[in-house]
């Protein structure tokens, strides 16, 4: 009798590996699931970020925020792709999305080309953005992390939604953590996540209430922000000096090794060289103070905590089966413009 119990569960454990093979039973994602039916899919993504990378590098960091918002906006489901039409707006209309950059979508456009050349259909725009990103943290010396696959595509991509679920410049940490800790994420995962912003570059009205008619908690002013390195305030003060009639000036996040994914922000951090206020408050915070000492002093740290949460972020909210679909192109639905 209970030889038989145990032999009918082999079989079914069979059976779950054969659907494994397959592709994976619906609803997970497993980090070849393109073995078979696109094999070189990672490759042909790698080939193409790369060379725009190197004719371009700020395309790493704006791939890696363009995903950070796809996926903090109803789960990692290339929604944050979906061109506005004439008939309903996207993601895309949101405030927030002001300074998404094109290299980033330019990038994914083009690596989708090269994939449907040579697997139609079958690899999704969700996954698109997870590889390419990265590929990108790894070439600009960040860690290789794993990136499982099998996500599906969004049928929706809502204009408001972006503005609410993503943190401001102007947020306090305490309401960052309460962002990120109300879609499951640890304080630990938050403040090692912002470790993205060793790449790239903020416009001068993201931290322009720190660097000009600056007023504290009090109303109390003062010339600039005072959790700031003076000559650093001094410099960003001059950079920005004609921001209102230049909305396009910007500077380096981590302005040590600004092209280069390693610790620094962090470095920075501690002495007064946060960019943002939402960088610069991780450090009054006492929750999250120990981290960024932690990770100040150790790359290692760093680079492992990343990994784990770029991990997890790249599952957040995934859609799977029926739930989406492997979009033809990744600025549109398969079945045209939504009207809704
Ligand atoms: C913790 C809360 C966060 C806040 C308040 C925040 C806010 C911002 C702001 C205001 C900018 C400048 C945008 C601009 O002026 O163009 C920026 C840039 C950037 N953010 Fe964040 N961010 C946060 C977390 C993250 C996370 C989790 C990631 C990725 C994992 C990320 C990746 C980036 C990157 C790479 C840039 C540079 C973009 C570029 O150079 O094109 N950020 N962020
Ligand atoms: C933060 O900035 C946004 C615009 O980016 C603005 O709508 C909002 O009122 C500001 N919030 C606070 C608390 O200042
Ligand atoms: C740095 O962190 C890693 C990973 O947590 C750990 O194994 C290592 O011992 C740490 N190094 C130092 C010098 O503390
Ligand atoms: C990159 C991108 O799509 N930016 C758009 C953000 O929204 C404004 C309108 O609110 C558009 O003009 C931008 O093209």
């Amino acid at each position: 009798r209970l030889s038989l119990l145990l032999l009918a569960a082999a079989a079914l454990l069979a059976a779950a590996v054969a659907g494994a093979a397959a592709g994976g039973p619906p609803g997970k994602l497993s980090p070849d699931f393109y073995s078979q039916t696109c094999p070189r899919a990672e490759r042909i993504i790698a080939e193409v970020v790369q060379s725009k990378q190197m004719a371009n590098p700020t395309t790493a960091a704006g791939m890696l925020r363009v995903f950070f918002h796809d996926c903090f906006v109803t789960g990692c489901d290339a929604s944050v792709l979906i061109a506005p039409t004439r008939f309903a707006k996207s993601e895309k209309d949101a405030e927030i999305n002001h300074s998404l950059p094109g290299d980033a979508f330019d990038a994914v456009v083009r690596s989708k080309l090269a994939l449907e050349l040579e697997c139609p259909g079958v690899v999704s725009c969700a996954d698109v953005l997870a590889l390419a990103s990265r590929v990108l943290v790894t070439m600009t010396g960040g860690p290789r992390y794993p990136v499982p696959l099998g996500r599906k595509d969004s049928l929706s991509s809502s204009p408001t939604a972006p503005d609410v679920e993503l943190p401001h410049s102007n947020f306090t940490v305490g309401r960052i953590l309460e962002l990120f800790l109300a879609k499951g994420f640890t304080v630990q995962e938050m403040v090692a996540l912002s470790g993205a912003h060793t790449l790239g570059f903020s416009h001068c009205q993201e931290f322009a209430s720190r660097i000009y008619n600056y007023r504290d908690k009090t109303g109390k002013p003062a010339p600039f922000d005072p959790t700031m390195n003076p000559g650093y305030a001094k410099g960003l003060q001059a950079a920005c000096k004609e921001y209102l009639k230049d909305p396009t000036i910007a500077a380096f996040n981590d302005v040590m090794t600004p092209g280069k994914f390693d610790n620094m922000y962090y470095v920075n951090i501690e002495r007064g060289l946060g960019l943002l206020s939402t960088d610069e408050d991780m450090w009054s915070d006492l929750r999250t103070r120990p981290l960024v000492e932690r990770y100040a002093a150790n790359n290692t740290a760093f680079f492992d905590d990343f990994s784990r949460a770029m991990e997890k972020l790249s599952m957040y909210g995934v859609k799977t089966g029926a739930d989406g679909e492997i979009r033809r192109r990744c600025d549109a639905y398969n079945d045209g413009p939504n009207t809704v």
